[in-house]
Order: structure tokens, then C-alpha cells, then sequence
């Protein structure tokens, strides 16, 4: 009893406790990249059947956190693989990109908006006035990825566009699309986690 006890305690300060490991931008002010893919599922550890992203490190491994480090005043050049489907934008403001440098371009378009009911997912820094829509996948494409990392091999939207940052600090990075299936409106879950569809930026 004292032992189960002492395991849902540590369970519950490990939960609480752990975040992902931040994970840098290659490159170096005033210009770096960073690369990030959307999965349906993670297929692993504590949460197996949750929505999430990943990030690339500057090594070449894919890593399971949404914890960024950018350089400060720099033009950050961001390719986004989705490998999830469309759930679509309830708010459909979150449609047309904002606070990029030019375009945004899906596999390999210059693209000025995109349907509402095509995104999967957004990437947005809000204090920084970012917001770029995700292009789903089809429902119905074939070799759709179930368990992360995907790989270019599977079905993907490659969607790319580039951010300039300004001075030093940390900012949150949710996801606006209710992408939390099984969750009250598809607000809780992955989208509240830090590691999944929540995010912390350092410009440093
Ligand atoms: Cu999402």
C-alpha cells in the first residue's frame, strides 16, 4: 500500500515536473533553420494515441519536445513535415498565415491563405504575432504515418516559410487548432502539454 502510494506520488511529480529537452535551431544569427514534423499519434511512451510534434536536432535526430532555442534578430527559416490529417480552424482568422517574412509555401507553393477546413495544425507564437496554418493530409492518401518519427517515405504536406525574431526572451507556443481528439471540444490533453501541441520558444 506504502508502495503504490509512493509510486502515484512520484507519478504525479513526474508528470508534473519533467519537460522536454530544449532542442536549437541550426545555424547562428542573423540566419538558422529549424525543422519540425506533426504526427496523428506519437505511438510511445505515457500518452501512445496523442497528436504531437517533434523537432529535428541540428544533428539530424528527431526529438519528441516542443521546447525551441532561436538566435535573437535573426531571420529563422522553418520547414513543417504534417503527417496529420485536417481537423479544421473553428476560428477561421487563424486561416491566413500572419507575421512571416513573404510567403509561406506548401509543398513547394508560394501560398497566400489556406482554407480554414484544410489545417491540421497551426504554428503560432502569439507574442510574436505568428501564426501559420497546416495543410492536412487527405483523409484517404495512402501510407499514412501511425507512429513517430515519420519518415519523408509516408504521406506528408511540406509546408515552409521563415520568421524573424526580435530581442531575447521565452514565449509560449500553443496550437490553435482544437486537434485533441477525445478531449471536451479538442482544447485539452496534447493541446495543454508541453512536449505535444504546447510549446516553449528561447530567443536567445
Ligand atoms: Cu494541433
Amino acid at each position: 500500500m506504502a508502495i503504490s502510494a509512493g509510486l502515484i506520488a512520484f507519478y504525479v511529480v513526474s508528470y508534473l515536473m519533467v519537460r522536454p529537452p530544449a532542442v536549437s535551431a541550426s545555424g547562428a544569427a542573423p540566419s538558422a533553420r529549424l525543422t519540425l514534423q506533426t504526427v496523428a499519434s506519437i505511438g510511445f511512451g505515457p500518452h501512445p494515441d496523442w497528436v504531437s510534434y517533434l523537432v529535428k536536432s541540428p544533428q539530424g535526430k528527431w526529438v519528441h519536445s516542443t521546447v525551441l532555442t532561436m538566435p535573437a534578430h535573426s531571420l529563422v527559416h522553418i520547414t513543417i513535415l504534417q503527417y496529420d490529417t485536417a481537423t479544421g480552424l473553428r476560428n477561421p482568422y487563424w486561416g491566413g498565415p500572419r507575421g512571416i517574412v513573404g510567403l509561406m509555401s506548401v509543398d513547394g507553393k508560394p501560398t497566400p491563405t489556406l482554407d480554414p477546413d484544410l489545417a491540421s495544425h497551426t504554428f503560432a507564437i502569439p507574442d510574436l504575432g505568428v501564426s501559420v496554418p497546416l495543410k492536412g493530409v487527405a483523409d484517404d492518401a495512402k501510407n499514412q504515418c501511425r507512429v513517430a518519427p515519420c519518415t519523408l517515405a509516408q504521406a506528408h504536406t511540406t509546408v515552409t516559410f521563415t520568421i524573424r525574431t526580435g530581442k531575447a526572451g521565452t514565449f509560449r507556443w500553443p496550437c490553435f487548432v482544437p486537434c485533441g481528439a477525445g478531449f471536451i471540444l479538442g482544447f485539452g490533453g496534447p493541446m495543454q502539454s508541453v512536449g505535444y501541441m504546447d510549446g516553449y520558444l528561447h530567443v536567445v
